[in-house]
């Protein structure tokens, strides 16, 4: 009986070890950039929310700070377990893409989500907002600000982050075709980090006294710039980017962020479950997929898009909390 009793507790721990599995056993591992960041906290209570509906075993896990490495890591034992799906958030684009392959070869079907990876390392890409609808935004939004000519900054994640780079090509051809007068000082990397943005943004209010606008393109880098601008209190540069309500509102409500652009991040992670979930129980039609509560969405090719993204400010960004 004792025995009996052991193997079953032996039994509970190997499974407790596996993750909650689902009724029918589909289990999609999605992976962040970094587990420490709160765009990525936001987006998995989306991606939960899914899993649930669906009835699909989800594992989330990742690097806890910036780590290409790490994500691979984090694959290769996906892997090994033979997950149905893999969905990753991709530091490096390259980096990432040999172990994906390997993944796709082995019958997982491969989804990236926020960051893409290489085309044939992955099967469906799920985009949050088109690069150029990004770029679009946040450099018009800058023009505004600057009266059209002028210097500004902007602060990335790392400076291989391949979502970030996709989102400056746009940002330059925006300036180029529209904005000739006004001029991109510098492009410093932040690694997703509020701290190192905060430093970052110290050290441009230093070196480049023309600039007059700092333009966070990593969802950390807009408050950790914020309140640089806010202890060297120079009220004549502007904070915008890409960010969390939650993150920014006193410094929205203080003057020292004029605005910020985001999507809805747990709506990303649902979107990706559902995505997941579709491909992995069979092609995804574009014709019929639904997502969920989100409806119909976009599908461009291999590519499914959230929607266009949204312009908080002092207006609006109390009605939003995440
Ligand atoms: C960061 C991450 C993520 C990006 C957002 C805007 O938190 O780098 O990839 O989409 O910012």
């Amino acid at each position: 009986m004792k025995r009996l009793a052991a193997m079953v507790a032996l039994a509970t721990v190997a499974l407790a070890g596996c993750g909650r599995k689902s009724q029918d056993g589909f289990t999609v591992a999605m992976m962040p950039k970094n587990k420490g960041n709160p765009y990525f906290v936001s987006c998995r209570k989306g991606a939960e929310e899914a899993a649930k509906e669906l009835g699909v075993s989800l594992l989330w896990d990742g690097p806890t700070e910036t780590d290409p490495a790490k994500q691979n890591e984090v694959v290769e034992t996906w892997i090994t377990r033979g997950v149905d799906v893999i969905a990753a958030s991709v530091e490096n684009r390259d980096g990432l893409a040999t172990v994906l392959r390997k993944a796709r070869a082995k019958g997982i079907k491969v989804v990236t989500w926020d960051a893409d990876t290489a085309a044939d390392a992955r099967d469906v890409f799920v985009n949050q907002a088109t690069p150029e609808g990004i770029a679009q935004t946040l450099t018009d939004r800058a023009a505004s600000l600057l009266g059209g000519k002028g210097e500004f900054a902007i602060i990335t994640a790392s400076l291989t982050a391949a979502n970030q780079n996709e989102w400056i090509k746009h940002i330059k051809a925006r300036l180029a075709g529209k904005y000739p007068e006004l001029t991109l000082a510098t492009i410093r990397p932040s690694d997703d980090k509020q701290d190192q943005a905060f430093t970052e943004a110290q050290n441009i209010l230093k070196v480049y006294p023309n600039v007059k606008l700092i333009m966070g393109i990593s969802s950390p880098a807009v408050p950790g710039a914020a309140e640089a601008v806010k202890q060297a209190d120079r009220r004549d540069v502007k904070v915008i980017g890409l960010a969390l309500p939650n993150a920014c509102k006193p410094y929205i409500h203080d003057g020292w962020i004029d605005s910020i652009v985001l999507w809805n991040t747990g709506d990303l992670g649902y979107l990706t479950v559902q995505v997941a979930h579709a491909l992995g129980k069979g092609p995804l039609d574009p014709a019929t997929f639904k997502a969920g509560r989100l409806g119909p969405v976009q599908v461009d090719g291999s590519q499914v898009v959230l929607g266009a993204p949204f312009v908080f400010d002092k207006g609006n960004v109390d009605q939003f909390d995440f």
